[in-house]
């Protein structure tokens, strides 16, 4: 590989990490993709703060690997046995070393004030506009929406052949999903019934883990409509690959008419049955 390819693949990596991965796709469905190497497009502002915290730690990484390195290349050069043969017996140096004391502590401060931002957004809870409960199960997740007469349904991936009549991407969608409105806070509450799962959504900035008998909370405020696809993403047994999270984000008006829809057609399901339901297996490879 000539330097030529190796500094455009250096400059390609870079310049894919800092513009923070490819939009959403046209039809405004938000999944990863093939040979991706930068972030999902960000759908909310507490993912948009984190692809901006990874920018700025990838350019202080870089500045620090730039300085240590030249630095050495300078003292191999200027210093070596041949080019310096009487080495100077020069010890302490105040000012280099308050500078070389100060100076990293400086680095950690304008690196830990924003981490400690975006720590406090994620984890702080804005007043909801709704809550909807995620609980994972070996291998597939059931919702519960508490604030709508509490209706509840499963969701499990559709197989290979299911997905494709759908037209719906594979490994990704899933028989029923959940549905939230763009712009409106939404809470979401997570739980397991069985071993720990995580319900992850990449481009809303969200890893939860969902520990049985044990209630987490976090929550999302998308701003663009589209169908968004994640992954459980701790591993919960054989079929951990095959239990994605698929979230609908629609206009007030739509996700209104869904939840009258939703309302009635859950209605007849006991939550105690849900949890009963045979995972769909993928089609063998
Ligand atoms: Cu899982």
């Amino acid at each position: 590989m000539s330097l030529n390819k190796i500094l455009s693949a250096v400059t390609a990596c870079l310049v894919t990490f800092f513009i923070s991965g490819p939009a959403a796709l046209a039809n405004g469905v938000f999944k990863a993709e093939p040979d991706q190497l930068g972030f999902m497009a960000p759908a909310t502002e507490v993912m948009r703060d984190i692809v901006s915290f990874h920018n700025w730690l990838l350019f202080m990484c870089i500045a620090v690997s730039l300085f240590v390195m030249f630095m050495m290349i300078y003292i191999f050069i200027r210093f070596n046995a041949k080019a310096n043969p009487t080495p100077s017996k020069t010890t302490h140096n105040t000012l280099l070393e308050v500078a070389w004391t100060t100076v990293p502590i400086i680095i950690l401060l304008v690196i830990a004030i924003p981490s400690f931002k975006l720590l406090y957004l994620e984890d702080v809870i804005p007043e909801a506009d709704l809550t909807v409960k995620a609980i994972g199960n070996q291998w597939y997740w059931t919702y519960e929406y508490p604030d709508n007469d509490d209706f509840a349904f499963d969701a499990a991936m559709l197989t290979d052949v299911e997905a494709a009549e759908a037209g719906l991407p594979r490994l990704l969608a899933t028989d029923n999903h959940i549905v939230v409105p763009a712009n409106k806070t939404v809470r979401l509450i997570v739980t397991a019934s069985d071993v720990i799962h995580s319900w992850a959504m990449p481009a809303f900035g969200i890893k939860i883990d969902a520990v049985p008998g044990k209630l987490n909370e976090t929550w999302f405020n998308v701003e663009r409509e589209g169908i968004y696809y994640g992954q459980c993403s701790e591993l919960c047994g054989k079929d951990h690959g095959f239990m994605p999270i698929m979230v609908e984000v629609v206009s007030q008006e739509k996700y209104d008419a869904w939840v009258e829809k939703a309302r009635a057609e859950y209605a007849g399901i006991k939550k105690d049955n849900l949890i009963r339901v045979a995972t769909v297996l993928p089609a063998q490879q």
